[in-house]
């Protein structure tokens, strides 16, 4: 039997459905978001739960010329089939597929780009600043989650707003979580107005409106209709919440003042966000609006899916799955552990053993691995929420008393942070710990979350202490090695399994600022090549090695381990004795390691040619694995060896020559 879906191309087709056929719509495209991700993964839950809104909103709304900007954008996957994507919808995130999030260079229906949460407000009041100065009537939706929030960039948004723009259109998608649960007080506070009897019922002018539509007494008993089936599923949802909720005396005359209008921002809600005929009486009632409105609704990540509604941590993102149980593979036995447990890990030894240590997130506690901290002592983990800025200087505060906070947050989100780092961090010289996952690619994610500039962006900087560990026990003597220094401390480390070596009971005190040689020179006569691998590059070097040694050169392998101190003297002193060196860096070359190796080797007035392997200076595109990226883009043994041959072919120096060398 055909479906509905099959007949959906565009926009255009959504807005001649009825409601009916438009619920029967939301349920085949549930079904294809759960077949559709099973094999390559992908955030099925928030998709799941944005259902009825994007069928809603693409129904009341024209994109291209009307405006939807996403929060995070990582729940647009709806929108992405129903704006001409359905067929490359099994290619997303995948090499050459469909990206995970809202890109402007892949359809004219995404307006705006993200991946970074918090920037959806500010995005989409700029646009409607923009419409209302050239004159023009556009309507500007901006779609953003609880968790959003949490992210001061959101609040400086909301501020402006009333100042700014008669017609803007928020909607506050409600599901309770962010990642994991949602944190802080504005949970709370959206649990109060969920609770509120006198804000669960369908305002006078709303009504009125209603009244007004053709069928408007219909419209308005069906409204009523749902607004009584969605009391019942507001006393489920605010029972599931156990979050206390704020109730202190505000100013709105119901113990609360309700932040948005105090903020001269009109607040309809909560609605049930499931409701599409609700939904979209109440999208045309926004949009007939001449003031700023937010409307509150709220959803069920996961919904239609059992697996995910009873699980919405795992399923906020995740890799295959079974589409009929959810279960997802279990990791092949002998599969090396994740950096990120690493560390979680190792901060329970650390914490247990040193008082001062405190773990904080920024909503990332499965991510990062600080669950394993929230477990085994939560009253020295810290989530701060979405709120990168806040976490950063949070930790300065503590590290003024005494404190050594260890700040986990990606390399890609800690750029939300940079001038914290600088002026609330570095300037004082104070003693906080950066662990950055993520350094490096994160490749079904794409560029806005590859960690590839945190060296460029950290080196500037005085009194930076900044380091990557070659595998997941260096990870943790890095991390023991950080616990002993007075400075801003930072450690970058990839996603994903380790290099499969032990990790030793105790971990051990590293000299910062000292390389470490893991294969010398043989010192036989033939030409000499020395591989500087940085971090996870380092096995790359190694496997580089073996090559070239076959190839008749001599190789040293270094591990440089700070990229701030570097080891000036160990460099000099292969940057003298080699023909070539060669660094290799996940980061892009501009500004990184290689960089950094050039500088050192330029200012000791040494010419010895350096062959720099790292990421070019353009935005990575997303792909299947990693793997793959590294391939293209030459990040591989293969490669490395071919420049060292190319290198010395360039100075006149042919394979029989070599020979001869040899
Ligand atoms: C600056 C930044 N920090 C952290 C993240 C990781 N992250 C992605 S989605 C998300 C939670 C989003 O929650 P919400 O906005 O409520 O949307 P939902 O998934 O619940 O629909 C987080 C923390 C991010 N994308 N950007």
């Amino acid at each position: 039997m055909s479906r509905y879906l099959d007949m959906v191309d565009g926009p255009a087709h959504v807005k001649k459905l009825s409601p009916p056929q438009l619920e029967t719509l939301a349920g085949e495209i549930r079904q294809e978001l759960i077949t559709g991700l099973a094999k390559a993964g992908g955030h099925l839950g928030p998709n799941l739960g944005v259902v009825e809104l994007t069928i809603a909103l693409h129904h009341v709304f024209s994109t291209p010329k009307d405006k939807f900007v996403w929060d995070v954008s990582h729940q647009v996957y709806v929108h992405k089939i129903l704006t001409g994507r359905k067929d490359r919808f099994h290619t997303i995130r995948q090499t050459n597929g469909l990206n995970g999030f809202a890109l402007r260079t892949e359809s004219e229906h995404d307006c705006f780009g993200a991946g970074h949460a918090g920037t959806a407000l500010s995005a989409a009041l700029g646009m409607a600043s923009a419409r209302d100065r050239k004159g023009t009537d556009e309507n500007v939706v901006c779609i953003f989650g609880d968790a959003a929030l949490t992210n001061g960039v959101s609040y400086e948004a909301l501020n402006n707003i009333s100042h700014t723009t008669k017609k803007f259109i928020g909607i506050l998608n409600d599901n309770e979580w962010s990642i994991a649960e949602n944190v802080g007080a504005i949970n709370g506070y959206l649990n109060k107005l969920i609770r509120n009897p006198s804000y669960n019922k369908l305002s006078r002018d709303f009504q009125n409106f209603l009244k007004k539509l053709p069928k408007g007494e219909l419209a308005l008993k069906l409204a009523h209709k749902a607004e009584e089936g969605f009391k019942g599923a507001l006393s489920e949802v605010s029972l599931r919440k156990n979050t206390p909720s704020v109730e202190a005396e505000g100013r709105g005359g119901h113990g609360s003042a309700i932040l948005f209008e105090e903020m001269g921002v009109r607040y309809l809600g909560p609605i049930d966000g499931h409701d599409l005929p609700l939904l979209i009486s109440t999208l045309e009632f926004a949009k007939s609006c001449d003031h700023p409105i937010v409307i509150h609704i709220l959803t069920r990540k996961g919904k239609g899916f059992e697996a995910a509604l009873k699980s919405p941590e795992k399923f906020h993102g995740l890799g295959p799955y079974n589409e009929k149980t959810g279960e997802t593979p279990a990791s092949k036995p002998g599969t090396p552990p994740n950096y990120q447990d690493v560390f979680g890990q190792t901060m329970v030894k650390l914490c247990q053993k040193n008082n001062t240590l405190v773990g904080i997130t920024a909503a990332m506690p499965s991510g990062t691995g600080l669950k394993h901290l929230e477990k085994a002592m939560p009253e020295r983990y810290i989530d701060v929420g979405i709120a990168e800025e806040h976490g950063v200087i949070f930790a300065a505060g503590m590290a003024t008393m005494g404190y050594h906070p260890v700040v986990a947050i990606y390399s890609t989100f800690l750029q939300r942070a940079y001038d914290c780092i600088h002026h609330d961090v570095c300037l004082q010289d104070l003693p906080v710990i950066f662990c950055m996952d993520r350094s490096g690619l994160s490749a079904n994610d794409g560029p806005t979350h590859h960690g590839l500039f945190d060296i460029a962006y950290l080196r500037c900087l005085p009194n930076v202490i900044a380091m990557a560990p070659k595998d997941e026990d260096e990870l943790q003597d890095m991390m023991f090695t950080a616990t002993h220094q007075n400075h801003p401390t930072f450690i970058r480390y990839p996603r994903g399994a380790g290099e499969g070596v032990p990790i030793k009971e105790q971990p051990k005190l590293l000299e910062v600022g000292k390389a470490e040689v893991i294969h010398n020179f043989a010192s036989n006569g033939k030409r000499k090549v020395a591989l500087f691998g940085l971090g996870n590059m380092c096995s790359i070097a190694a496997k580089a090695a073996v090559q070239l040694v076959a190839e008749g050169f001599d190789v040293a392998v270094i591990n440089p381990r700070f990229t701030k101190p570097i080891d000036a003297g160990t460099h000099e002193f292969y940057g003298r004795a080699a023909d070539v060196i060669v660094t290799l860096e996940d980061h892009v070359l501009m500004g990184g390691y290689g960089s950094t190796v050039l500088e050192c080797l330029g200012d000791k007035g040494i010419t010895t040619p350096v062959v720099r392997i790292g990421w070019p200076d353009q935005f990575i595109e997303h792909a299947s694995t990693q793997d793959e990226l590294r391939k293209k883009y030459g990040l591989t043994a293969e490669n490395t060896v071919a420049r060292v041959k190319a290198q010395f072919a360039e100075a006149g120096i042919t394979p029989r020559k070599l020979a001869e060398v040899a």
